[in-house]
């Protein structure tokens, strides 16, 4: 779990710097037009952090299993409107989202970790399974929008 919370942490103040080397197009620039820009991607990962927060929050006090919340991904970037909005305005929402993230993944009492949630098709997991989950679907997105 530390590991986790530390990648978050790198990622929190790592992000900000990376971006600063991506030009306003590269960053807009949708490379189908059914394709995500990266703008949209870091957009797809502030509807991520919206969602988790959610989860992370609920399944500490909702009975268990927790029925995780679900979100429709495309929906999510289009009706947030991330590709007519700035990088700035992108990125400052995805840093206080992940910051709030972070503070509450680091105050969950260790025994509230195993509490269980359902993540649909049967599957149940732990609530530190899904935080682990979280910082891995952040850090797949992260390798597209940066390259390897
Ligand atoms: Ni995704």
């Amino acid at each position: 779990m530390n590991a986790t919370i530390e990648r978050l942490q790198h990622w929190i103040k790592e992000v900000p710097a990376r971006l600063a080397n991506l030009s306003e197009h590269d960053f807009s620039e949708r490379p189908q037009p059914h394709k995500w820009s990266k703008k949209e991607i870091l957009g797809h990962l502030c509807d991520s952090a919206l969602t988790n927060i959610q989860r992370f929050v609920r399944a500490q006090y909702e009975s268990q299993p927790y029925v995780v919340l679900k979100y429709a991904q495309n929906q999510w970037v289009e009706h947030m409107n991330y590709q007519n909005q700035s990088v700035s305005q992108v990125l400052n929402l995805w840093i206080a989202l992940n910051t709030q993230a972070l503070s509450v993944i680091t105050t969950i009492p260790e025994d509230r970790l195993m509490y269980t949630c359902d993540i649909g098709e049967g599957q149940i997991v732990t609530l530190e399974w899904l935080i682990k989950d979280y910082v891995e679907h952040l850090e797949h997105h992260l390798g597209q929008i940066f390259g390897p």
